[in-house]
């Protein structure tokens, strides 16, 4: 490794070496006798463009920091002095500077940070113990000084590091200095696919550390499934004693003991409170017992397979970038436990430790990942990778070991994961071995090793259905050791904008197949930057010389937290219970790994067209994991000829958990009772030409062209053929086994802009038909297009039949017509913005996202409708339609369809970047389709599976306009 020809004081930035006078790694624990003082706070601040601009006087006791700006701490520089500081760059894998290891840029934006402190009046006489500082995340290297001495350096951004300082504090005027560049070797490690944001983003805390204090510890708590005991041990480095009042346990730190206890899991996370207590302090546990083990070639906990129903959680808000508060790490764990999820990945590196004490508490199960990726090295073929270069070995380990020995407390923790995308080798291997050592009690993951070297699971991304079911048949071939593996998608299901699509599919197999143990959608949040013109900005939106555009952008939740289609659908899928029914009984199956359906009331109810006409509880036996019941439903009331009738069952929350009050919803299923019928439309009314309309029933047509105008008093632009949407991302994807992008083939195609040629306009005795031919410029290809109108006289029905001309080689995005209601000023009558409709709500399906979609009757404003992904693309669409009313019109489908309504066309959805783009106009585009393309999850994976394409084929739908009255 070459390094400077000159030494110099900055060398240690270069340096693949972990740092230099950090304390070793321990548990990350609050002790609750020992003095703490938080150095958060305002800190003086001054940036350089390079890593040597300053030289180490600012360090200096007496440095006088005029002309120094302010930051906030912990926060990161960049999201902080509007601009003044640098911005954010986003790459997903690309590094932003050379590959040119372990050499950073000398443009090397560097944080000079400073912050005097004094001890508190009640911290303890200098003489008595010691102290540390620690520092929580600090991106991405930091050189440290106390009171004018160099304490030392360090890298591996979202780590802890501690160092010792009791020997420098004074009682008043500690000048804390710490220095922090933007890059250094520690980059290399840490290229996962997110914002680069320097900063000291982690609290930063001066710790007394009394004398006999306990250093590190390690809480071992088993649980024997067969006999219904717990063993615990307390190894210390410091002997003490280990107390458990509620289990009766007074003993010895290294002395095991075994009682009868309630186990912890996911689903009943029971903790039990206990204490260390070594001569100088005394520290608060939270026992878990539980026992994690690869059995039979299954991830089993207290001897149980279990299903992981994950999600990716990076750690995101949208003005602090990853600092985030204890509040906002509680709402993502309520948010995830209210949305049915278990698991969570921490990619892709381990999390503020709070948030782990927060699964421990609510009950999600942990895969915790090392802070490690060297992506960026796949654009050369992996040449020079570190993981697979002895020199960068030390740092790997340094890593492995700060993670488990912070987390190694935390029983929700089944999994270390040596990090992501970092290609294989040596390193990895070392960091495999040295945790099985450390920590017998976990597993290993990796999801790069497809030959299971280093890892207790076989762990894939993005694999699409086929090969997940061919893993799952055990046909999947692969080594040995592979072959005794259980298997987990350690990301699917890519949430970019609308979608993923085809999740419902995934747990279908994952349910099916025991080796299948489930996995973890990519990913739990966007990552979208509050930006004053934008709303959120994403890659790019900084100047960035290199960006990676909305990719940043792929969470089931929004930046502000409000979930996204994407977490309503996969709450439904993953959901512990399910329902189906038949001839007036239901079967209820209880999904859950451990727990019986003790905590979860029942509820029936009946819909007559949509609407609750009768309602009732349900007695659910307390059915054990696995167990069904078939149960009566009572008699519905007496049918009323033509009206669509159906069942739907809940479970609820019987009283208030941690994380949801009673009566939340945790799981439903409907079922139709007796099918509706479709509307029907006698033709009795002619077709009149006038001058220049045409008239019939109702409605008013152009002369000329046959286009409609008016419907009653409703004035209409005329409903045409549209099959263009605004693509989606997922659209925008290359599927990963066809290597096609849809939205390319289609706008190569030219379905955005497809031409209507008029053939005709006829009138027969009881009809008017325009017939048209729809088709792009410069191809060949084309929809003959006929439209059929009639009326009864008082109602307008368009039947639309589509026949595909010449060779049609791609699915179409769309099938049905769009139309505008024109001049509807709503900020005159707001009530033109409101739309109901029965049929599939309250939230937006598609072909493969609507398993959370529920036939009811619903309304919602225009805006309501809309679904604000943060780069505008198709959104919004409700399915399964039988009515719909809006802007003073009733719309019937024959079939069931589905409709979207919007302020803005499709084009202008198309052409937007920023919801900030999209102005509302006066007229409401409305499209009713027959059919949509499905969703798929191409933005990363596959594609739309074949039974959700769209295919150009002959179609035919109605439509039954009517004026509502009043
Ligand atoms: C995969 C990454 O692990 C993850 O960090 C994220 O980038 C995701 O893709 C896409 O958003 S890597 C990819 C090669 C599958």
């Amino acid at each position: 490794m070459s390094f400077r020809t000159t030494p110099s004081a900055f060398d240690y930035v270069e340096d693949v070496s972990p740092g230099s006078g950090a304390l070793p790694p321990r548990a990350w624990y609050a002790s609750s006798d020992a003095k703490t003082l938080s150095l958060d706070g305002t800190w003086r601040f001054r940036l350089s463009a390079t890593a040597d601009a300053e030289d180490e006087s600012f360090a200096e006791e007496g440095y006088d920091p005029a002309g120094w700006a302010e930051v906030t701490v912990p926060g990161h520089w960049v999201l902080q002095g509007e601009g003044a500081f640098g911005l954010p760059i986003y790459t997903n894998h690309l590094y932003p500077f050379p590959v040119d290891p372990p050499h950073v840029p000398t443009e090397n934006p560097t944080g000079d940070h400073l912050r005097v402190f004094d001890l508190p009046e009640d911290w303890p006489a200098l003489s008595e113990g010691g102290a540390v500082i620690r520092f929580d995340g600090v991106e991405s290297c930091a050189r440290v000084w106390l009171n004018g001495t160099d304490l030392g350096d360090f890298k591996g951004s979202r780590l802890a590091h501690e160092f010792a300082v009791g020997h420098l504090l004074k009682p008043k005027g500690n000048v804390l200095a710490v220095r922090v560049h933007q890059w250094s070797a520690g980059s290399y490690l840490e290229d996962q696919d997110q914002w680069w944001l320097p900063g000291i983003f982690r609290e930063v805390t001066l710790l007394h550390r009394p004398a006999g204090s306990a250093l590190d510890f390690f809480v071992h708590a088993s649980y024997d499934h067969l006999t219904g005991e717990g063993t615990l041990r307390v190894d210390s480095d410091v002997d003490g004693r280990v107390l458990v009042p509620a289990l009766d346990i007074d003993v010895a730190t290294g002395e095991s003991v075994t009682a009868l206890v309630a186990p912890w899991s996911a689903e009943s996370p029971r903790l039990y409170d206990g204490e260390l207590v070594t001569e100088g302090e005394r520290i608060p546990l939270r026992i878990g017992f539980r026992t994690v083990a690869l059995e039979d070639g299954l991830i089993k906990v207290n001897g149980k397979a279990i299903l992981f129903k994950g999600v990716n959680r990076h750690e995101w808000h949208p003005e602090k970038g990853r600092t985030l508060d204890l509040a906002t790490m509680r709402e993502d764990v309520l948010l995830m436990k209210r949305h049915n999820i278990n698991a969570v990945r921490t990619s892709h590196y381990p999390p503020h430790p709070a948030f782990l004490d927060l699964c421990d508490e609510y009950g999600l199960w942990v895969v915790d990942e090392c802070d490690l990726e060297t992506h960026g090295f796949t654009e050369q073929e992996w040449r020079d990778n570190p993981v697979d270069d002895d020199r960068w070995t030390p740092a790997l380990l340094d890593r492995a070991a700060r993670m488990v020995e912070r987390d190694k407390n935390h029983p929700s923790i089944v999994f270390w994961s040596l990090g992501n995308e970092a290609g294989t080798g040596r390193g990895l291997t070392a960091m495999a071995e040295w945790i099985h050592g450390r920590d017998a009690s976990r597993l290993v993951h990796y999801e790069g090793d497809w030959n299971c070297r280093d890892t207790d699971v076989y762990s894939r991304m993005y694999a699409d259905h086929a090969e997940v079911e061919q893993i799952g048949k055990e046909l999947d071939g692969g080594t040995l050791g592979r072959r005794k593996l259980p298997f987990i998608q350690c990301e699917y299901g890519h949430a970019m904008g609308n979608g993923p699509g085809g999740i419902a599919d995934y747990q279908e197999l994952f349910e099916k197949y025991e080796r299948l143990q489930g996995g973890f959608i990519w990913e739990w949040i966007d990552h979208g930057v509050t930006h004053p013109e934008l709303g959120y900005a994403y890659g790019g939106d900084f100047g960035e010389e290199l960006h990676d555009g909305n990719f940043v952008c792929d969470g089931l939740i929004f930046p502000d937290r409000t979930p996204s289609p994407g977490l309503v659908e996969y709450k439904k899928v993953i959901e512990p219970v399910s329902f189906e029914g038949s001839d007036g009984t239901v079967r209820v199956t209880n999904k859950y790994d451990f727990a019986d359906l003790s905590a979860l009331a029942f509820e029936w109810s009946y819909q007559v067209d949509g609407e609750t006409v009768e309602a009732g509880t349900l007695s659910v036996p307390a059915l054990a994991p696995g167990e069904s019941a078939d149960l009566k439903l009572p008699e519905p009331p007496a049918h009323v000829d033509g009206s669509e009738t159906r069942w739907t069952v809940r479970a609820l929350l019987a009283a208030d958990t941690a994380w949801a009050p009673k009566d939340h919803v945790v799981a439903w299923g409907q079922f139709p009772a007796v099918a509706g019928v479709r509307p029907s439309l006698v033709p009795s009314a002619s077709p009149v030409r006038e001058e220049r309309l045409i008239t019939l029933g109702p409605a008013t047509f152009d002369g000329r062209t046959g286009a409609l105008r008016t419907v009653g008093g409703v004035a209409v632009e005329n409903p045409r053929l549209d099959v263009w949407r605004a693509t989606t991302d997922n659209d925008d994807g290359t599927e990963w086994k066809s290597g096609l992008r849809y939205s390319t083939l289609w706008r190569t195609l030219g379905l955005h802009r497809m031409r209507h040629r008029l053939v005709g306009v006829e009138l027969e005795s009881q009809a008017l038909v325009v017939r048209t031919r729809v088709a792009p410029a410069a191809r060949e290809v084309g929809l003959a297009t006929e439209y059929r109108w009639t009326s009864d006289g008082s109602r307008l029905k368009l039947t639309v039949s589509v026949t595909p001309e010449g060779q049609w080689t791609v699915p179409l995005p769309r099938l049905g017509v769009r139309l505008g209601l024109s001049a509807v000023d709503s900020s005159v009558d707001s009530s033109v913005d409101e739309v109901t409709w029965f049929g599939g709500g309250p939230g937006e399906a598609y072909p493969d996202t609507r398993a959370a979609s529920e036939v009811g009757r619903w309304s919602a404003t225009v805006e309501e409708l809309q679904t604000p992904y943060l780069r505008p693309q198709e959104n919004g669409a409700r399915a399964d339609v039988r009515w719909l009313e809006l802007g003073g019109l009733r719309i019937e489908g024959d079939p069931e369809f589905s409709f979207a309504a919007r302020r803005w066309t499709t084009e202008q959805l198309d052409a937007a970047t920023h919801l900030t783009d999209l102005v509302a106009g006066e007229t409401l585009w409305v499209n009713l389709d027959h059919r949509h393309h499905g969703i798929g999850t191409a933005s990363c994976g596959p594609g739309v599976l074949p039974q959700y394409h769209l295919l150009a084929e002959p179609a035919e739908f109605s439509f039954v306009f009517s004026e509502v009255s009043g």
